[in-house]
């Protein structure tokens, strides 16, 4: 049995996601990051930098693994349930550059947008600005790359769990913006999997 240590956040939900699309048995440990719970004596004894996601799988290859970064533990899970992964070598590499798209673009922007709405020591609407049109173009990326497919590489892959965390917590600005028809959709079907729906409702 894997033990995630998840929170509700794009990272956090990215791989309680991953676990729910690999089918593999895992229990859930949430922390109350507001609280400081990363900061803890329990959690740092399983990851002493404090950050989630993590996950620990006794049945790791060659023994018991720690794992964090939410696109590794994807990666990982993906790898060891053989799920994730479409047939061929040409979509297999769209599936990695666009869950590398999702985890190094996609991902931080979306991060250090939210930081800046409510955690930053000060609010600058110019900035915030700035931010959202960076993570709004990468976004409409991913909405050009749907043109003519269901899914980031073709088949349902690692790419369109690693997206789907970010597109979800931003559906409401993105349709008021206009412009990411296909993203919506996109994101509709993949928030429609039982899996998807598990996942986020596990990190709640
Ligand atoms: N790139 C990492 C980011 C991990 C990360 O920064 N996690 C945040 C929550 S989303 C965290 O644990 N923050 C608590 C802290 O820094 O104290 C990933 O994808 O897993």
């Amino acid at each position: 049995m894997i033990d995630l240590y998840t929170a509700n956040t794009g990272n956090g939900q990215r791989a309680a996601l991953a676990l729910e699309e690999a089918g593999l048995p895992y229990r859930v440990h949430k922390l109350d990051l507001m609280a400081g719970d990363q900061k803890g004596d329990a959690f740092q004894a399983v990851h002493p930098a404090g950050r989630i996601p993590c996950i620990v799988d006794p049945d790791g290859p060659g023994g018991p693994v720690t794992l964090s970064q939410s696109g590794a533990i994807l990666v990982y899970v993906a790898n060891k349930s053989g799920r994730l992964w479409p047939e061929g070598s040409a979509d297999r590499l769209a599936a990695l550059e666009w869950m590398m798209f999702a985890c190094t673009d996609a991902a931080p922007w979306s991060g250090v947008l939210f930081q800046s709405q409510h955690m930053m020591p000060e609010r600058s609407t110019r900035n915030e600005g700035y931010i959202q049109d960076k993570l709004f173009r990468f976004l409409g990326e991913a909405n050009a790359r749907l043109v003519g497919r269901e899914y980031l590489a073709g088949t349902y892959s690692v790419a369109d769990v690693a997206l789907y965390p970010v597109v979800a917590l931003r559906r409401e600005t993105l349709g008021n913006a206009g412009g990411f028809a296909n993203l919506l959709d996109w994101a509709a079907r993949v928030g429609a999997r039982p899996a998807i729906q598990k996942g986020m409702a596990a990190c709640r």
